[in-house]
């Protein structure tokens, strides 16, 4: 049973003023504010836990500034053809051996191609069938696509807005924000849950954090996973060089997206590599329940998974096994408290083993 709509203030209406005046708050006041919002919906020390494979590495035709896997860039990086299926669902096994309870695949496409169709729906399938959450990532989908994907049996596909539409040009000129919103749209159609972030730190202008975070909020549903990456820079993209974000701002963001999707995971997505665990905590206080978990994102280093089970028992988070957010009743209760012990137990056991 989910919770009540009549206990839930979720707006789709935000007008850009107060979004920004929810940014401009007291940094004190922002974090206070989305903690209180998160410990309505949220048990707040419990953290969803997904890991990412590339299933198809390099040469994309599309041209986004940020990313090391445009062949428009000389990044040194190596392709690699779409992965067989076989060595996908080792992946899968050992992401969830470890703790993870979602698998994410990313292909560097721009779309899919009907040839990699099938392929792609048999590794849906496969992970399913290891009880594992399923997310793909593959770009522009048809309607049809969506479907069978969907059909497959998938539960999220990631398309992610990236940033607000008026600096959207300044950083990929090769598809424009209405194609990501017909994505999107189509993703929606199919019954699918929705993965929809961006990034920060592209030299973007605090108005379009606040244009990024607009168009998420005001979509007719709010995207079940909103992942919040911040700029990996790689050298050989237009990106390598510039100044960084105050981290400041990039936990202002993670609050912001709590206050204004308070049902949705926020994801603390790309960038943990280069951010201290103090800086992951308040990230966490400010309301994220999401992160990517295990030593790769798709091509660039994620913090070691030992290390992340160490900071959430340091920090007292736990992994969710199920979706904390739905608050079962009674048995289900009782026993869904027993799985999620057994779960956490055997996510610390390593860590724990280690100290
Ligand atoms: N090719 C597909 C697409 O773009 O829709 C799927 C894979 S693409 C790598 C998935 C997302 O990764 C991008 O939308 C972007 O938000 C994120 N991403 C890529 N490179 C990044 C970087 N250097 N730093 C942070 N996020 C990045
Ligand atoms: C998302 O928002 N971030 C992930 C996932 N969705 C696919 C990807 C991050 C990629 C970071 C750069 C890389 O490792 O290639
Ligand atoms: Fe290609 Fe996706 Fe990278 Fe853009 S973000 S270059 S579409 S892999």
């Amino acid at each position: 049973m989910g919770l009540g709509a009549d206990k839930l203030e979720i707006r789709h209406n935000w007008q850009f003023d107060e979004v920004k005046a929810l940014f401009d708050q007291p940094f004190s006041d922002l974090i206070f504010q989305a903690q209180c919002v998160h410990r309505q919906h949220f048990d707040p020390n419990t953290v969803q836990v997904s890991t990412l494979l590339s299933i198809k590495t390099g040469s994309c035709p599309e041209d986004c500034k940020y990313c090391p896997q445009s062949n428009r860039y000389d990044t040194g990086l190596e392709k690699e053809a779409l992965l067989e299926i076989e060595t996908v669902l080792e992946e899968a096994k050992a992401a969830k051996a470890s703790g993870a309870t979602r698998f994410c695949m990313g292909a560097a496409w721009r779309s899919p191609k009907q040839k990699d169709m099938h392929h792609v729906l048999q590794m849906v399938r496969g992970v399913k069938e290891l009880g594992m959450e399923s997310c793909m990532t593959l770009g522009m989908l048809s309607v049809d696509q969506a479907e069978e994907l969907a059909g497959a049996g998938l539960d999220y596909y990631n398309h992610n807005l990236d940033t607000s539409p008026e600096y959207y040009c300044d950083i990929i000129s090769t598809r424009s924000y209405q194609d990501r919103l017909d994505t999107l749209a189509n993703v929606r159609a199919a019954g699918l849950k929705v993965c929809c972030g961006g990034i920060v730190g592209m030299g973007e202008q605090p108005d379009d954090r606040v244009g990024l975070l607009l168009q998420l909020a005001n979509m007719e549903e709010h995207p079940e996973s909103v992942p919040i990456n911040r700029l990996v820079r790689v050298e050989g993209t237009p990106l390598e060089v510039g100044d960084d974000l105050d981290p400041f701002d990039f936990i202002r963001t993670i609050a912001v997206a709590r206050i204004l999707m308070p049902i949705s995971h926020v994801r603390l997505s790309a960038g943990r590599e280069e951010m201290n665990e103090q800086m992951q905590a308040l990230a966490f206080l400010a309301g994220a329940n999401s992160i990517f978990y295990g030593e790769k994102l798709l091509t660039t280093p994620n913090p070691a998974a030992n290390k992340d089970k160490q900071l959430f028992q340091r920090l007292g988070i736990n992994s969710e096994k199920y979706e904390s957010q739905r608050c079962p009743q009674g048995d289900e209760l009782a026993l869904l408290d027993k799985l999620e012990k057994a779960h956490n137990d055997a996510f610390f056991y390593d860590a724990t083993a280690s100290k």
